[in-house]
């Protein structure tokens, strides 16, 4: 049988090193599904929202640092796909979108679900081409692989069913190239003058992101010779925070006030592979230099006094040669004890009350944190669940995190738990999500047993839409619109083949989350946890002090008091 395009874009996936593929069909993507069918080489991840789809490749690529790819049909199915896409393109991640498209000779005439996808995906992608002729490939392919590769971030494909099903005109997969990775080091001179800074600064703060990914020894080995506290953003905290004597925590709404304070206290913030976004926890005093593998990213948050492009490890490795050693540790000191009595605030934050209905999340976070395993998966929901997992997950080098962290998403959780599981078969794989986010793409529950992905849930079930019932408060607003009427969600696991478990009690918070951890198969742990925990930022601005009383003022005119008398015990005297 003559090869198709449909056959030319599977072999050359195939080639590429690509397993799987994300996706529901749809007759406009016939051509490529058969062909999946026939080569038996990729296999085909039937979830049940495209979005899913996209998250699910996100994270694969996430975790793996490899290419991978998701697929929708013509207009609604591959438009689906829009939010998970936007989310692995701001992350960095590579990720190939096959985009199918209506008759090749219906465009343009306003047919049925016809879409443009050039212009639709245009913002979340770095290449977006349609395939109007067999001639096309595999070359379009290609360049669609190796932009996503060497950018870093999504690549579409538009391709009608048609072109698909028409024959391949004998063009062979070319030869692959593989992710590039080169090491980029600043100019001597630039060393030179980075060390210059750096030796004549007492006070060096070290604020790293997930560019300090494959660079631990030398971070470690930085932070020793500067006598340095080492802050991390949250997408570095798996790569930056295990076995580091200089970590003082995450700065940042969601941050330890440790971590806060030594990037406000140093007279040199030292920025290495980060692009945490909220400008007010920047220092206005102190010198910022930057290190950043992409020269675009140089002063995007920060006012820099010196940047260098440069990958973080070659970087490290050069300027090391240069750099006395301080002798004064007395800025390190304080920042360490600063972090060990937050460190301890948020420990005593994290315990249970014997006899008392109430469960904080941050005991069923610590706990779960305990029962984990060695070397879990961890996805969170964009809401308090992200929350819980910045502060009381414990990353080791094995362990890793996913979330929609620059995206900032809700529903992100499982699908990323399904990428996650799928792509590593036998590794105990945990997603924390929120009930409202849980409930967004609750049709991925049928997911777990159609694709055989073992994902164990743990449901923060607050009723609410509790994080931005918190920003509200913060804002001075009166919450309104934050509250969920849930289901059952154990009742609903039981009810889709998974195994469904309720914790009502703190007593019952680790023998259930146990139970769903030791199960042979996906598993949901619902927990009534409480509707108001706040977190309180580091730093609480003016602004936001105003919200507060504001908020207890509006509480108390609206009958309310309850809920302050409430809060106030939660927080004040947990
Ligand atoms: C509800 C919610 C609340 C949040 N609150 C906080 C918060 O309080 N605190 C917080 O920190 N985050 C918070 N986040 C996450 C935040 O939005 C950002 O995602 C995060 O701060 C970015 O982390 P990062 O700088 O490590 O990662 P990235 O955004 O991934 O930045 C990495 C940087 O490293 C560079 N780079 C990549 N590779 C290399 C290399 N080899 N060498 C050198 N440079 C390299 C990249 O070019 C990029 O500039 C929150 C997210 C959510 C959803
Ligand atoms: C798709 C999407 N819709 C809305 C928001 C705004 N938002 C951010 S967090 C949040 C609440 C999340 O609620 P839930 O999943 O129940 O978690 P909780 O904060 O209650 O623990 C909302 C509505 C968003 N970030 N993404």
């Amino acid at each position: 049988m003559a090869k198709k395009v449909a056959d030319v874009i599977v072999d050359t996936l195939a080639a590429t090193g690509i397993e799987r593929i994300y996706g529901i069909t749809g007759d406009s993507l016939n051509g490529i599904t058969d062909s999946i069918r026939r080569q038996k080489r990729i296999r085909w991840i039937h979830v049940r929202h495209e979005e899913t789809a996209a998250f699910a490749a996100g994270a694969e690529a996430h975790l793996t640092g490899r290419l991978a790819v998701c697929a929708g049909s013509c207009g609604p199915g591959n438009l689906h796909l829009i939010n998970g896409l936007y989310d692995a393109h701001r992350s960095r991640v590579p990720v190939l979108a096959i985009a199918a498209q209506i008759p090749s000779r219906e465009i343009g005439s306003g047919y049925f679900q016809e879409t443009d996808p050039k212009h639709l995906f245009a913002q979340c992608s770095h290449y977006c081409e349609l395939v109007s002729e067999p001639e096309q490939m595999p070359r379009v392919l290609e360049v669609a692989i190796q932009t996503a590769r060497s950018q870093r971030g999504v690549s579409v494909i538009a391709i009608p069913g048609d072109v698909a099903l028409r024959e391949a005109v004998g063009q062979q997969a070319r030869p692959q190239f593989s992710g590039s990775t080169p090491h980029v080091c600043p100019s001597e001179d630039e060393i030179a003058a980075l060390a210059k800074m750096l030796n004549e600064s007492k006070r060096i703060t070290i604020f790293g992101g997930s560019g300090c990914a494959g660079a631990h020894a030398e971070l470690i080995e930085l932070a020793r010779r500067l006598q340095a506290p080492i802050v991390h953003a949250l997408r570095g905290k798996e790569f930056i925070e295990y076995e580091n004597p200089f970590d003082v925590g995450m700065t940042g709404l969601l941050g330890f006030s440790s971590g806060y304070h030594a990037m406000m206290n140093c007279d040199l913030l030292l920025m290495i592979g980060t692009d945490f976004p909220y400008r007010q926890f920047f220092p206005e005093h102190a010198k910022v230099v930057q290190i950043d593998i992409r020269g675009q990213q140089l002063g995007r948050r920060a006012k820099l006094d010196y940047g260098v492009v440069g990958d973080t490890k070659t970087t490290l490795r050069a300027l090391m040669s240069q750099l006395e050693q301080k002798q004064d540790d007395g800025h390190l000191k304080a920042a360490l004890e600063h972090y060990r009595k937050t460190r301890k605030g948020l420990d005593e934050l994290a315990t249970a009350e014997p006899g008392k209905r109430l469960i904080h999340p941050q005991y069923v976070t610590r706990t779960l944190n305990e029962l984990a395993a060695e070397d879990a998966v961890f996805a969170c929901d964009t809401g308090t669940p992200t929350i819980w997992a910045a502060r009381y997950l414990t990353m080791n080098g094995k362990r890793r995190l996913v979330g929609s962290f620059n995206h900032g998403s809700m529903a992100n959780a499982l699908p990323q738990a399904i990428g996650a599981q799928l792509s590593h078969p036998g590794r105990q794989v945990i997603a924390l999500c929120g009930d409202g986010g849980l409930a967004m793409l609750m049709g991925e529950l049928l997911s777990l047993r159609q694709v055989e992905a073992p994902v164990k849930m743990i449901v923060f079930r607050n009723d609410a839409l509790a994080f931005v019932e918190l920003e509200m408060k913060a804002a001075g607003v009166l919450d309104f619109a934050t509250a969920l009427h849930n289901p059952d969600f154990a009742k609903v696991a039981e009810a889709v083949g998974l195994l469904g478990l309720t914790a009502k009690t703190p007593e019952q918070v680790r023998p259930m989350l146990s139970e769903a951890l030791a199960h042979d198969g996906p598993a949901l742990v619902e927990v009534s946890v409480s509707r108001q925990e706040l977190a309180m930022p580091p730093s609480i601005s003016l602004e936001q002090m105003t919200g507060f009383s504001l908020f207890m003022l509006k509480a108390v005119l609206s009958g309310r008091g309850d809920e302050i008398i409430d809060l106030a015990r939660i927080n004040l005297f947990h």
